[in-house]
């Protein structure tokens, strides 16, 4: 397990949705019961090294990066914190094909317009933490990648802020950057022909399949909730999504009904690891969310632990290194178990 104490800087402080100020669900609290729970099973910590923005640029636009390291100051400058009294930096304008009619997309000389310009929901709020955490849990996945280039044969990030949703130059859903994607290119970067990216978090990997649409040296195969049965990211994890160009069959999206438990959801994950092995990549990214997780509130799937378990299996029955990374997973009384049981699984 590689662990970074700086993914706990992130204190996002709730999320808007529906244009209410909500708890969010989204805390750090998550990697404490994580951590516990890891070395309850005492699972070696590898502490995660810094690997500069290099491997980040490589799956993000420089002006996201940038915007993400700038944005709290300049939230801060604009005086938000005391008039309205909004501590967080949060959209209020976003500018859609729509809006936007063709022309040219600008950069808006103030703070509140610039926080819808990367920015496609307002559940993911920016604090004085949010982007050396969102940078922690990349150097985390990176360290991880590392480990499995010397020879690990699995080696679990223990990634917070989560990052599946994050595309190359937009962020949302709880995530700010994509620590699946840096990780799968990094391993590209290290020598490896072709890699797969098996998502298994209860939303569509929106951000991941966004990043490898046109490539065909990323195979990305994600399991979730049927965004047409009215779940997030709603516009996007449909079947018929299948890559483009170069990259056409490259891409699986697998969406299971709301209620499917431990049966139908590790059937379409073999549908999936069937597809990876077929696409014989030198190692597999699992992007690992455990809020498919019967007890979880934000996903209406009924996975166990032990469907947990079994899933990591056959991902590790490929035979090849994996580089798994935390994503969702919300329940926090159940939370650690369940990764738990998943890595177990992958060692097993
Ligand atoms: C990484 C990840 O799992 N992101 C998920 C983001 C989906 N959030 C959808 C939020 C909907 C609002 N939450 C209200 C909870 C009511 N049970
Ligand atoms: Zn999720």
């Amino acid at each position: 397990m590689v662990w970074s104490d700086d993914c706990l800087l992130h204190v996002p402080g709730g999320e808007v949705w529906v244009g209410v100020h909500t708890p969010g669900t989204e805390v750090a609290e998550r990697l404490r019961v994580i951590r516990a729970s890891l070395a309850e099973a005492c699972h070696p910590f590898v502490p995660a090294t810094a690997h500069g923005v290099e491997p980040v640029l490589a799956v993000h636009d420089a002006a996201l990066v940038e915007y993400l390291a700038d944005a709290y100051d300049g939230w801060v400058a604009a005086g938000f914190p005391n008039d309205p009294g909004q501590l967080r930096v949060v959209g209020y304008l976003f500018p859609t094909p729509g809006l936007l009619s063709g022309l040219p997309l600008r950069t808006p000389a103030a703070a509140h317009a610039r926080a819808g310009r990367f920015c496609y929901d307002t559940m993911t709020l920016i604090g004085p933490g949010t982007y050396p955490a969102a940078r922690a849990a990349a150097d985390a996945a990176l360290t991880a990648v590392n480990l499995v280039v010397s020879g690990a044969p699995a080696v679990y990030a223990a990634c917070r802020p989560p990052g599946h949703h994050v595309t190359r130059d937009a962020f949302g859903g709880s995530c700010y950057l994509n620590n699946a994607a840096i990780a799968a290119q990094a391993l590209l970067s290290a020598g490896h022909d072709r890699v797969a990216v098996i998502d298994i978090d209860a939303h569509h990997a929106n951000g991941t399949q966004s990043i490898f649409y046109d490539r065909p040296d990323a195979l990305v195969a994600s399991v979730h909730v049927d965004p047409g049965a009215g779940w997030f990211p709603h516009y996007l994890g449909f079947a018929d999504e299948t890559g483009q160009g170069a990259g056409l069959g490259a891409n699986l999206n697998l969406p299971l009904p709301e209620g499917t438990g431990d049966a139908g959801w590790l059937a379409a994950v073999e549908q999936g690891v069937a597809a990876v092995s077929h696409f014989d990549p030198g190692a597999v990214v699992l992007s690992l969310g455990v809020d498919a997780a019967a007890d979880d509130p934000e996903s209406p799937l009924r996975v166990t632990e032990e469907g947990y378990h079994s899933a990591a299996r056959k991902v590790a029955a490929l035979g090849v290194p994996v580089v798994a990374v935390q994503e969702g997973g919300y329940h926090l009384p159940t939370l650690g178990r369940l990764v738990a049981a998943a890595l177990d699984g992958l060692g097993g």
